[in-house]
């Protein structure tokens, strides 16, 4: 009877090293394995990040560009041809009071008017294209230097927000 108590006893003992032992092996291979899950996601939210400001700069605000004359250009003569490029917006005549689109402005050797207010009409130096035109000659231009704006404005004539400007200098050269 005491043999197989002992046998029981130890066989006992025994199971419960095992159980003991199994225990520790599962708590060893537990900790590993949960340090290792959190770089994985960490990997694909980077790639997404770069992808958001890549596409901002292409939407930007509408812009103005004087294509001719080039800035600090010499025109000889006394006409001066201007063309007139827009982009982030589209060009209309005034006449069809479209929000969301904007007429070219000209300011020859004129300062800017205020952007709050309409930009004046008549005005010597002032020139509206209202009928949405990208183009204009000056005539009788008078030699030496010369300053041109060009602004964007709706069909309210009052100027875009932020504005939309460009300058060149040029010379007229008698011919
Ligand atoms: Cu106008």
């Amino acid at each position: 009877m005491r043999t197989i108590h002992r046998y029981l006893a130890a066989g006992l003992g025994l199971a419960a090293l095992v159980a003991l032992g199994a225990e520790r092996v599962q708590a060893q291979a537990q900790p590993p394995a949960a340090p290792a899950t959190p770089p994985a996601p960490a990997v694909p939210a980077a790639p997404a990040a770069p992808a958001m400001p890549a596409a901002r700069p292409a939407a930007g605000p509408p812009k103005v560009r004087i294509t001719s004359p080039q800035n600090r250009a010499v025109v000889t003569g006394t006409s001066v041809h201007v063309t007139l490029e827009a982009q982030g917006i589209e060009i209309a005549p005034a006449s069809e009071e479209r929000p969301g689109t904007a007429h070219h402005h000209l300011f020859l050797d004129t300062d800017l008017t205020s952007p709050e207010v309409k930009i004046p009409q008549g005005t010597t130096g002032i020139i509206h294209l209202g009928r949405g035109q990208t183009e204009f000659t000056f005539d009788k231009v008078a030699p030496g230097p010369h300053r041109l704006i060009a602004e964007l404005a709706d069909f309210n004539h009052i100027p875009l927000k932020p504005p939309a400007v460009d300058t060149v200098r040029f010379t007229v050269k008698a011919p």
